[in-house]
C-alpha cells in the first residue's frame, strides 16, 4: 500500500528551516498562505460564474489597470495574514504603501512580500495564474517593524515560493533546504507532498520570452535569442518557445524540465518590467535552491541592492548553463 503523502503541516513539523526561524510560527505562516491559496483557487475555478472577471476601473501603483481578481487576491492574502497574527509587515504589488501590523510584533516576526496574482493578462481567458511570496524576519528585535524592513536584499530571505493555479493547484516552496512541491487535494483541502526534492536540469530545451519586445532589446539579448533558434545538435538546439503570459507557470515548467525564462531590460527601459522584491527575489531563491540560477544579465538577482518597494529589475532565470550563456551574450563575451 502506497504510504499517504505528507501534508504541508506534517512536512513543516519534520523539516527544520535553514534559518533560526521558529518552527511553530513558520507553520502558522505557511498555513495562512495555503489557506489564501485555497480560497483563491476556489474563486478562479468558478470565476466566469461569479462576475469577478474584468477590471475594477482603478489603476495600481505600477500604472496598470487593476483586474477584479487582482484586488480579490490581494484582499484574500491580507485577510489571511491578519488572521495568522504572525506577520508584522506586508508589501504587495497591489498596495502602494506597506501594511504594517505592529500589534503582531514581536511574537509575529515575519515580514512578507507578495505578488497576489501573477499573470494578470491571463485572468479573463482561463489561462494559468500564480501567487508569489517572499519571507524574511524583522531586522531589529528591539523595535516594531517599519517600511525599511521590507526593502532588503534577496539574500536576507528565509523562505520563498509560489502557488501555481493550473489544472491542479500547487504550492512550491523553499525554507532554505532545497525545494519541495505540494499538490492541493480538492476533496480534503490538504496540500499533499507530491514533489519531494525538485532539482532543475543544468540545461534545458525551452525558452520563455515575449519576443514581441525583440526590437526593444539590446544587441546582446537579440544575439542570445537568435542563437537559440540555430540548429546545433550537440547543444540541443533549436530550443522551443513556451511563453504562457504567467511567469509562475513558465518557471514551474523550467524547474521540472530545465530551460530559461527571460524578461530582460530594454534599450529605453534598462530596468525591465518585473519587480525585484515580490517577483524576482522569491523566484530566484526557489530556483537557486533547486540548483538553478537567476541574474539581471550582469549580476546575481539576490545580490541586487534593494532601494524601493516597487523597484523593477531585468530577469534571466532558469538552468545554470542557459543563464550563464545568456549572460555571456548580454555582456558581449560570447
Ligand atoms: P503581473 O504580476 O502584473 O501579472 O506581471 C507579471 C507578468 O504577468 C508575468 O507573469 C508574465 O510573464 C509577464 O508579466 C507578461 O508580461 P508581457 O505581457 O509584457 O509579456
Amino acid at each position: 500500500m502506497v504510504p499517504p503523502s505528507l501534508t504541508l503541516d506534517q512536512f513543516l513539523c519534520t523539516h527544520k528551516p535553514a534559518s533560526s526561524a521558529d518552527a511553530w510560527s513558520l507553520r502558522h505562516l505557511f498555513a495562512s498562505i495555503g489557506l489564501a491559496g485555497k480560497r483563491l483557487a476556489q474563486d478562479l475555478r468558478r470565476a466566469g460564474l461569479l462576475n469577478i472577471l474584468g477590471t475594477t476601473g482603478e489603476t495600481n501603483v505600477q500604472g496598470e489597470a487593476v483586474k477584479k481578481l487582482d484586488q480579490i487576491a490581494n484582499d484574500t492574502f491580507v485577510e489571511s495574514f491578519q488572521q495568522s497574527k504572525v506577520v508584522c509587515a506586508l508589501g504587495s504589488e497591489e498596495m502602494e504603501k506597506p501594511l504594517l501590523m505592529p500589534e503582531h510584533w514581536p511574537n509575529g516576526p515575519y515580514v512578507v512580500l507578495i505578488d497576489p496574482l501573477d499573470g494578470s493578462s491571463n485572468t479573463d481567458v482561463n489561462m494559468p495564474l500564480g501567487s508569489i511570496f517572499s519571507i524574511m524576519t524583522c531586522r531589529r528585535k528591539d523595535q516594531p517593524p517599519s517600511g525599511d524592513d521590507l526593502v532588503r536584499k534577496g539574500t536576507e530571505q528565509i523562505a520563498a515560493g509560489y502557488l501555481c493555479y493550473g489544472p491542479s493547484t500547487m504550492l512550491v516552496l523553499t525554507i532554505g533546504q532545497g525545494v519541495v512541491g505540494f499538490t492541493l487535494e480538492p476533496e480534503t483541502g490538504d496540500y499533499l507532498l507530491s514533489h519531494k526534492s525538485i532539482r532543475i536540469p543544468t540545461r534545458g530545451k525551452v525558452y520563455a520570452a515575449n519576443e514581441g519586445n525583440y526590437l526593444k532589446w539590446t544587441s546582446g539579448m537579440k544575439q542570445y535569442i537568435d542563437r537559440l533558434k540555430v540548429r546545433d545538435k550537440t547543444a540541443g538546439r533549436p530550443y522551443s518557445g513556451r511563453y504562457s503570459g504567467c511567469m509562475v507557470a513558465d518557471i514551474h515548467r523550467l524547474l521540472l524540465n530545465g530551460g530559461v525564462y527571460l524578461y530582460p531590460g530594454e534599450i529605453d527601459k534598462p530596468e525591465g518590467k518585473l519587480r525585484l522584491l515580490y517577483e524576482a527575489n522569491p523566484l530566484a531563491m526557489v530556483v537557486e535552491q533547486a540548483g538553478g540560477a537567476a541574474s539581471t544579465g550582469t549580476m546575481r538577482i539576490m545580490d541586487v541592492e534593494a532601494k524601493m518597494l516597487h523597484q523593477r529589475v531585468p530577469l534571466i532565470i532558469g538552468s545554470v548553463e542557459d543563464v550563464q550563456e545568456a549572460e555571456a551574450c548580454i555582456q558581449g563575451r560570447a
